[in-house]
Protein backbone atom coordinates (compact mmCIF):
# COMPACT_ATOMS: atom_id res chain seq x y z
CA UNK A 1 0.00 0.00 0.00
CA UNK A 2 1.30 3.43 -0.81
CA UNK A 3 2.23 6.05 1.56
CA UNK A 4 -0.97 8.31 0.05
CA UNK A 5 -3.68 5.31 0.67
CA UNK A 6 -2.36 4.68 3.90
CA UNK A 7 -2.99 8.39 5.20
CA UNK A 8 -6.21 8.52 3.14
CA UNK A 9 -7.32 4.86 4.75
CA UNK A 10 -5.76 6.17 8.49
CA UNK A 11 -7.92 9.69 7.98
CA UNK A 12 -11.53 8.02 7.29
CA UNK A 13 -10.60 5.72 10.48
CA UNK A 14 -10.05 8.73 12.21
CA UNK A 15 -13.57 10.49 10.86
CA UNK A 16 -15.61 7.81 11.14
CA UNK A 17 -14.46 7.43 15.05
CA UNK A 18 -14.95 11.12 15.56
CA UNK A 19 -18.40 11.07 13.76
CA UNK A 20 -20.46 10.62 16.68
CA UNK A 21 -18.69 13.07 18.29
CA UNK A 22 -16.93 16.14 16.62
CA UNK A 23 -14.79 18.01 18.86
CA UNK A 24 -17.48 20.86 19.47
CA UNK A 25 -19.65 18.05 21.00
CA UNK A 26 -17.28 18.44 24.07
CA UNK A 27 -18.86 21.36 25.17
CA UNK A 28 -22.33 20.33 24.77
CA UNK A 29 -21.30 17.40 26.88
CA UNK A 30 -19.86 19.34 30.17
CA UNK A 31 -22.12 22.17 29.86
CA UNK A 32 -25.56 20.53 28.50
CA UNK A 33 -27.59 23.48 30.81
CA UNK A 34 -26.71 26.02 28.20
CA UNK A 35 -28.29 24.41 25.69
CA UNK A 36 -32.15 23.16 27.30
CA UNK A 37 -35.37 24.48 25.63
CA UNK A 38 -38.56 25.26 26.93
CA UNK A 39 -40.74 25.78 24.08
CA UNK A 40 -40.88 24.69 21.03
CA UNK A 41 -42.05 27.06 18.23
CA UNK A 42 -44.05 26.10 15.14
CA UNK A 43 -44.00 27.84 12.13
CA UNK A 44 -43.56 28.38 8.34
CA UNK A 45 -46.17 27.19 5.67
CA UNK A 46 -48.20 26.77 8.55
CA UNK A 47 -51.72 28.45 8.98
CA UNK A 48 -51.70 29.12 12.95
CA UNK A 49 -47.63 29.78 14.49
CA UNK A 50 -48.09 27.85 17.57
CA UNK A 51 -45.25 27.88 20.47
CA UNK A 52 -45.48 25.32 22.49
CA UNK A 53 -44.78 24.47 26.20
CA UNK A 54 -44.65 21.06 27.99
CA UNK A 55 -48.16 21.80 28.86
CA UNK A 56 -49.03 22.67 25.86
CA UNK A 57 -47.84 19.43 24.34
CA UNK A 58 -49.55 17.14 26.88
CA UNK A 59 -52.94 18.33 25.51
CA UNK A 60 -52.17 16.44 22.66
CA UNK A 61 -52.92 12.53 22.11
CA UNK A 62 -50.02 10.66 24.32
CA UNK A 63 -47.36 7.98 22.86
CA UNK A 64 -45.50 6.25 24.81
CA UNK A 65 -42.90 4.28 24.20
CA UNK A 66 -41.27 1.22 26.49
CA UNK A 67 -37.55 0.87 24.83
CA UNK A 68 -35.80 1.95 21.44
CA UNK A 69 -32.19 1.48 20.93
CA UNK A 70 -30.44 4.84 19.47
CA UNK A 71 -28.32 3.60 16.74
CA UNK A 72 -25.16 6.14 15.68
CA UNK A 73 -25.36 6.66 11.54
CA UNK A 74 -22.17 4.83 12.17
CA UNK A 75 -23.99 2.05 13.40
CA UNK A 76 -22.39 2.07 16.81
CA UNK A 77 -25.30 1.09 19.91
CA UNK A 78 -25.20 4.27 21.54
CA UNK A 79 -27.54 3.42 24.26
CA UNK A 80 -31.58 3.06 24.89
CA UNK A 81 -34.04 5.40 25.33
CA UNK A 82 -36.40 4.36 28.07
CA UNK A 83 -39.80 4.46 28.72
CA UNK A 84 -40.57 7.96 27.26
CA UNK A 85 -43.66 9.51 26.62
CA UNK A 86 -44.61 12.63 23.77
CA UNK A 87 -47.22 13.26 21.00
CA UNK A 88 -47.10 12.97 17.68
CA UNK A 89 -45.70 15.57 15.24
CA UNK A 90 -48.30 15.05 12.94
CA UNK A 91 -50.53 15.85 15.65
CA UNK A 92 -48.54 18.89 15.79
CA UNK A 93 -48.67 19.42 12.32
CA UNK A 94 -52.39 19.23 12.10
CA UNK A 95 -53.57 21.52 14.57
CA UNK A 96 -51.11 24.05 13.04
CA UNK A 97 -52.54 23.38 9.94
CA UNK A 98 -49.63 22.94 6.50
CA UNK A 99 -50.42 25.35 4.27
CA UNK A 100 -51.54 24.10 0.48
CA UNK A 101 -52.59 26.04 -2.26
CA UNK A 102 -52.68 23.31 -4.50
CA UNK A 103 -53.49 19.88 -4.44
CA UNK A 104 -49.83 19.12 -4.90
CA UNK A 105 -48.27 21.55 -2.82
CA UNK A 106 -47.99 19.24 0.43
CA UNK A 107 -46.10 16.33 -1.82
CA UNK A 108 -43.43 18.92 -2.04
CA UNK A 109 -43.26 19.90 1.41
CA UNK A 110 -40.55 19.31 4.03
CA UNK A 111 -40.78 19.38 7.79
CA UNK A 112 -37.37 20.76 9.31
CA UNK A 113 -36.18 19.94 12.89
CA UNK A 114 -34.11 22.61 14.92
CA UNK A 115 -32.07 22.26 18.15
CA UNK A 116 -30.66 25.11 20.12
CA UNK A 117 -26.92 23.94 18.88
CA UNK A 118 -28.40 24.42 15.30
CA UNK A 119 -28.43 20.57 14.91
CA UNK A 120 -31.22 20.20 12.38
CA UNK A 121 -33.22 16.95 10.60
CA UNK A 122 -35.62 17.59 7.77
CA UNK A 123 -38.82 15.14 7.00
CA UNK A 124 -40.79 15.36 4.16
CA UNK A 125 -44.86 15.98 4.33
CA UNK A 126 -44.97 12.29 2.85
CA UNK A 127 -42.72 10.92 5.26
CA UNK A 128 -45.02 11.51 8.44
CA UNK A 129 -48.45 11.78 6.57
CA UNK A 130 -48.46 8.99 3.81
CA UNK A 131 -45.72 6.45 5.43
CA UNK A 132 -45.15 4.10 8.31
CA UNK A 133 -42.57 6.49 9.65
CA UNK A 134 -45.20 8.86 10.80
CA UNK A 135 -45.93 6.85 13.22
CA UNK A 136 -43.00 7.02 15.09
CA UNK A 137 -42.26 10.47 14.33
CA UNK A 138 -42.78 11.94 18.03
CA UNK A 139 -41.81 15.11 20.34
CA UNK A 140 -41.32 13.39 23.60
CA UNK A 141 -40.81 15.83 27.24
CA UNK A 142 -40.50 12.82 29.57
CA UNK A 143 -38.95 9.86 30.25
CA UNK A 144 -39.32 7.30 33.55
CA UNK A 145 -42.55 9.78 34.43
CA UNK A 146 -39.92 13.17 34.48
CA UNK A 147 -38.93 16.13 32.95
CA UNK A 148 -35.99 14.99 30.57
CA UNK A 149 -32.75 16.16 31.94
CA UNK A 150 -30.28 18.61 30.85
CA UNK A 151 -28.59 16.14 28.53
CA UNK A 152 -31.75 16.28 25.93
CA UNK A 153 -33.56 19.68 27.34
CA UNK A 154 -36.82 19.51 28.49
CA UNK A 155 -38.10 18.66 24.94
CA UNK A 156 -36.42 16.27 22.19
CA UNK A 157 -37.68 14.65 18.87
CA UNK A 158 -37.14 10.87 18.04
CA UNK A 159 -38.23 8.97 14.32
CA UNK A 160 -38.66 5.55 15.99
CA UNK A 161 -39.19 3.64 12.96
CA UNK A 162 -35.53 4.86 11.26
CA UNK A 163 -32.91 1.75 10.90
CA UNK A 164 -30.73 4.01 12.38
CA UNK A 165 -32.15 5.75 15.72
CA UNK A 166 -29.70 8.29 16.54
CA UNK A 167 -29.45 10.51 13.37
CA UNK A 168 -33.23 11.72 14.43
CA UNK A 169 -32.94 11.79 17.89
CA UNK A 170 -32.98 15.69 17.89
CA UNK A 171 -31.71 16.71 21.28
CA UNK A 172 -32.44 20.39 22.83
CA UNK A 173 -35.42 20.95 20.04
CA UNK A 174 -36.21 24.56 19.03
CA UNK A 175 -38.34 24.82 16.20
CA UNK A 176 -40.78 22.97 13.66
CA UNK A 177 -40.71 24.73 10.77
CA UNK A 178 -42.61 23.98 7.32
CA UNK A 179 -41.45 24.66 4.10
CA UNK A 180 -42.18 24.23 0.52
CA UNK A 181 -38.80 23.25 -1.21
CA UNK A 182 -40.04 22.93 -4.94
CA UNK A 183 -42.26 24.72 -7.50
N1 LIG B 1 -29.26 18.69 19.30
C1 LIG B 1 -28.52 17.64 18.89
N2 LIG B 1 -29.09 16.43 18.83
C2 LIG B 1 -28.35 15.36 18.40
C3 LIG B 1 -27.01 15.49 18.00
C4 LIG B 1 -26.45 16.79 18.08
O1 LIG B 1 -25.27 17.03 17.76
N3 LIG B 1 -27.23 17.83 18.54
N4 LIG B 1 -26.32 14.38 17.54
C5 LIG B 1 -27.12 13.23 17.06
C6 LIG B 1 -26.39 11.99 16.86
S1 LIG B 1 -25.48 11.85 15.42
C7 LIG B 1 -26.50 10.92 17.74
S2 LIG B 1 -25.79 9.44 17.42
C8 LIG B 1 -27.27 11.05 18.99
C9 LIG B 1 -26.41 10.74 20.19
O2 LIG B 1 -25.46 11.75 20.28
P1 LIG B 1 -24.45 11.82 21.52
O3 LIG B 1 -23.56 10.64 21.37
O4 LIG B 1 -23.72 13.12 21.30
O5 LIG B 1 -25.27 11.83 22.75
O6 LIG B 1 -27.82 12.35 19.16
C10 LIG B 1 -28.29 12.96 18.00
N5 LIG B 1 -28.96 14.18 18.36
MO1 LIG C 1 -24.69 9.83 15.42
Amino acid sequence: MTHYLRSLLLVSLIAISASCSPAFAHDKKLDPAKYVTHSITVNGAVEKKLVLRVEDLRQFPPQKVAELPLICQSGANVGNLENFKGVLLRDILEKAVVVSRDHNDVKKTVIIATASDDYKVVFSWSELFNSPVGDGVMVFFEKDGKALADDEGRIAMISSKDLRTGPRHVKWLKSIEVKKIAD
